[in-house]
């Protein structure tokens, strides 16, 4: 595997293979299959309402890469990807896939200083991104920013205008060797608890299987037509079941440029949309919006909700408010997804957050020693399989925490199995914070709050909030005059961070509660939340 991944042991590799999980072709077999056997059926439509059958979306991948290729991009390279939903966005990443080189997914909503670290991490050789995202946000001053602070980055190409940059090249088809499954196939980028972006290594054999898999679960077919309400580049609407997994069952993929319900909903009625993924938020925002819209959205038979706990309240209400099933997904970009199954009981579909995908998922519920809690008991959930990480890019120290010594994952979530096998997500240990599904790492955001000239120390937590699930407040203790929530953030957004990680809230302490060692006690600061 490429310098700086952590392989799966030979005992494992060899028993997923011999499982049948791991098919020992590249990633890219979804596209070429489907142009192969079905090629004149629809792959992809964009939200103006282009389509693109199999056949055109697989040739217009071939040209990309023959385009990339002609710029130097050579396979093993790695390449930031940062782009809203648009049909680039696949092409692209197939035409990546086909010249070997490496996709590194970061979200829309990042900035500078989530962006700079990751090309710096990945010693990325290419940044691609659109001129304007539908607010009107310029990302080409971002890039010229990213181009100044990091070297590596030779190329930024752009879809729409270019400015100085390159406009996303295209050139006639060439032969390319096919990449090695076991592979690194792409960069899904961590939620992240550290100062530090984590990168995750998926490889051909462990994403095909994520993808193909999930789509089977959700019983996809020929007649899927799945709409990316989410970013594309997320885990959730990418391949789980996502773009890739209604490529593998031969469907449609509609894109929608954002999640409201104003952008949605016409998007459902004129394409019968048939299933979607959303997170919490989203979904609670839907289900009120239905009550009151003119469109038709009887197509949709599947509501996937994950990415930050849906309660049972809202769970129960879907089916009546949107007139389609519900399925809970946890999952995470490390590796498991836990998915409630379409014929389990109400109860467990409304109560619960699914089960493993895979029969070859192993799961473990530890107690804060490591020390396995008894059955029903919560505790953190450890998990190892065919699909989840071994290791962080480039990370040995971070791994070692992150790791148990036989390579289960430690999830940081805390959980309760439950004797079908279904888990009920409880909280978290850790230091994260989970915003309406978008992941906020504590350290990322305390070390930038240190950098304002007032803030002598930071420490954030999250605070319950009905819509979010969680806000983020910042507790500082500061040097003279404390700043102003607005002060603090115009500073945030001055340093380039992602308006998701922003503080909803500051409080300004003489001290910070401590724990029995001195360490900072979030649980404290959480608790001073909580008796308001
Ligand atoms: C998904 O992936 P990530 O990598 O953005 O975040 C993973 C973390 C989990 O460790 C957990 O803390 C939280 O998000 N989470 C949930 C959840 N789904 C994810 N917490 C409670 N209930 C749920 N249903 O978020 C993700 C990746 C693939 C599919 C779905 C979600």
């Amino acid at each position: 595997m490429l310098d700086g991944c952590v392989p799966w042991p030979t005992e494992f590799a060899d028993a997923y293979r011999a499982a049948g999980h791991w098919a020992g072709q590249p990633l890219d077999v979804l596209l070429r299959d489907g142009a192969r056997d079905h090629p004149d059926r629809i792959a992809l439509v964009d939200a103006a309402g282009s389509r693109w059958s199999y056949a055109e979306l697989d040739a217009r991948a071939d040209r990309v890469a023959a385009g990339l290729h002609g710029l130097g991009l050579r396979a093993g390279d790695r390449i930031v990807v940062q782009l809203p939903n648009i049909p680039e966005f696949v092409v692209l990443i197939f035409g990546l896939l086909r010249i070997g080189a490496l996709p590194v997914l970061a979200l829309p909503a990042h900035r500078e200083s989530e962006i700079a670290p990751l090309c710096e991490l990945s010693e990325a050789v290419a940044y691609v991104i659109a001129d304007f995202d539908e607010a009107g946000y310029d990302y080409r001053a971002l890039a010229r920013s990213v181009r100044k602070s990091v070297p590596s980055v030779e190329h930024v190409l752009v879809v729409g205008d270019p400015e100085e940059f390159t406009a996303l090249p295209e050139a006639e088809p060439i032969a390319l060797a096919a990449p090695d499954p076991g592979e690194v196939a792409l960069f899904l980028l961590s939620g992240g608890t550290t100062g530090t972006p984590k990168l995750i290594p998926r490889t051909h054999n462990d994403y095909l299987y994520n993808a193909r898999e999930s789509a089977r679960v959700c019983g996809l077919g020929e007649h899927t037509v799945y709409l990316v309400a989410l970013p594309a580049a997320h885990n959730f609407a990418f391949a789980c079941p996502g773009i890739l997994g209604t490529f593998a069952a031969g469907g449609t993929v509609v894109l929608a440029p954002d999640p409201s319900p104003d952008g949605v909903f016409p998007l459902i009625e004129r394409e019968k949309v048939t299933i979607t993924a959303v997170v919490p938020p989203v979904a609670l925002l839907w289900m009120d919006a239905a009550e009151f819209a003119d469109e038709d959205l009887s197509s949709l038979r599947l509501l996937q909700v994950g990415g930050a706990k849906f309660s049972a309240e809202p769970a129960s209400r879907v089916p009546e408010a949107l007139g389609c099933a519900l399925q809970q997904v946890f999952g995470m970009a490390e590796g498991l997804l836990n998915y409630t199954r379409l014929d389990d009981p109400a109860e467990l579909v409304i109560t619960t957050q699914g089960r493993p995908m895979s029969g070859s998922d192993e799961i473990r519920v530890v107690d804060e020693d490591g020390e396995e809690v008894a059955p029903g008991q919560s505790g953190e959930l450890l998990t190892r399989g065919p699909y989840t990480l071994r290791g962080y890019y480039r990370a040995p120290e971070h791994n070692a925490r992150s790791f148990t010594p036989d390579g289960f994952y430690r999830s940081g979530d805390l959980v309760r199995v439950l004797p079908s096998g279904h888990l009920v997500v409880e909280g978290r240990v850790k230091d994260q914070i989970n915003r309406g599904g978008e992941k906020i790492p504590a350290e990322e955001l305390e070390n930038h709050l240190l950098a304002h000239p007032a803030v002598h120390d930071a420490a954030v937590v999250g605070m319950a909030d009905e819509i979010m699930g969680e806000r983020t407040c910042a507790f500082l203790i500061v040097k003279g005059e404390a700043p102003t929530l607005r002060e603090v953030t115009a500073f945030l957004r001055e340093r380039g961070v992602a308006a998701y990680k922003l503080p909803d809230r500051i409080e300004v302490l003489d001290a910070f509660p401590l724990t029995t060692v001195g360490k900072v006690s979030k649980k404290a600061l959480g608790k001073l939340l909580e008796t308001e």
